[in-house]
């Protein structure tokens, strides 16, 4: 059984590498860095690591590997961004203070599976 205190830590919902760039920090427009990204998706937050050594599902523990940065998904919105990039397979998580990133994989499966269940955390909270 897990050494975690019953319901502290909060349930890791999915992990894996994506292209991420940021495109906008508080509304105001960034130029594009894309980069490899470990993305976490664990309670109500996107964890994003740069570090290679973070790529395993528990680099988001509390004392592992350290994140480059983290995204609160209450209120948060996903759109489907082909229009924002020449690359395929882009959408786009918009933040309530109004952060952008925009998510890319080359695999159509993968990148629609992420969308679903970032969308699925959203709504969940929606309802909090
Ligand atoms: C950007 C870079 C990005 C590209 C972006 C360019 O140029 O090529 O990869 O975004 O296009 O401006 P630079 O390296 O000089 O900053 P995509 O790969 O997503 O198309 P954009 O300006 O149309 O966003």
């Amino acid at each position: 059984s897990s050494p975690d205190t019953e319901g502290v830590t909060p349930e890791l919902e999915k992990a894996g590498l994506l292209n991420k760039t940021k495109i906008a920090e508080g509304g105001r427009k960034l130029r594009k860095n894309w980069n490899l990204s470990w993305v976490v998706l664990v309670g109500n937050s996107l964890v994003f690591f740069k570090d290679p050594k973070s790529q395993n599902p528990d680099s988001w523990k509390p004392g592992n590997s350290r994140p480059e940065s983290s995204v609160d998904l209450r209120g948060a919105q996903l759109q489907w961004a082909n229009d924002l990039s020449s690359r395929k397979n882009v959408f786009k998580l918009r933040t309530v203070t109004g952060n952008e990133f925009l998510l890319q994989s080359e695999t159509e499966s993968l990148i629609r599976e992420w969308y679903r269940t970032i969308q699925n955390v959203i709504d969940r909270l929606v309802s909090l």
